[in-house]
């Protein structure tokens, strides 16, 4: 004889799925839930897919890093697609995606950090506080503080600045499309002052139509001077204000 409490009985042996685990949105909340090393981490900000991102653990927090050029092993000069969704080895040179770049900053304000290093030893930062939109405004950076750190501004003289690539001219030079002129995907203004995803060089190239291709930052090392390294990475801005 089969009676209700039998089945609520049945019912309670059947083995509930477990609790669903949550991904951390960044690599800052999975500092505070207690990792403390770097290293390539899944996170799933709200509304978005899961993804994986590499984590810059310091002492005081977390850092989700968004771009690296480290060593010229891949091919930054790429179209609209591939600066959307992201290309590249989250260990080595990379650009993560402007698609999850936006899910991971639109809960708030973010910093962004910049370091640069030049093929003599120096390095140097620039950071700020920023916002960014979504593929509607073509991925607009929206700066919203002053710039700290040792760098002079190579892209904050316009607040707001579209995305670029080749295929998607939104830069603010009317006759020229400055990701052609130049090379990669980047918040180009006026197509001089910076551009940290162009192609990647050991030395400065003789022909000046290739000089202008390389990664650079106008008001640290001029226009022509190809960098070693660069590294952009996020952090909830909040922590600056509690630090
Ligand atoms: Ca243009």
């Amino acid at each position: 004889m089969v009676s209700a409490l039998t089945l609520g009985q049945l019912l309670r042996r059947t083995p509930q799925p477990a609790p669903q685990h949550k991904l951390p949105e960044g690599c800052h909340q999975l500092f505070l839930a207690g990792q403390q090393s770097s290293g390539v981490f899944q996170v799933q900000p709200a509304g978005s897919q899961p993804f994986k991102v590499y984590c810059d653990m310091t002492a005081e927090g977390g850092w989700t890093v968004i771009q690296r050029r480290m060593d010229g092993s891949v091919d930054f000069d790429q179209l609209w697609d591939a600066y959307k969704n992201g290309f590249g080895d989250l260990r080595g040179d990379f650009w993560l995606g402007l698609e999850k770049i936006h899910h991971l900053v639109q809960e708030g304000k973010y910093s962004l950090l910049i370091e640069l290093e030049d093929w003599e030893g120096n390095s140097q930062v620039v950071q700020f506080v920023f916002s960014l939109g979504g593929e509607s405004t073509a991925y607009t950076l929206n700066l919203l503080g002053p710039l700290s750190g040792e760098l002079e501004n190579a892209i904050g003289e316009f607040r707001q600045l579209p995305f670029s690539t080749r295929d998607r001219d939104h830069d603010l030079k009317a006759d020229t499309n400055c990701a052609k002129h130049l090379s990669g995907g980047w918040w180009f203004s006026t197509c001089g002052h910076a551009n940290l995803n162009g192609k990647y060089f050991r030395s400065i190239p003789r022909q000046r139509h290739e000089r202008k291709q390389g990664i650079f930052w106008k008001t640290w090392k001029g226009r022509y001077y190809p960098l070693k390294s660069t590294i952009m990475k996020i952090q909830p801005a909040a922590l600056e204000a509690e630090t």
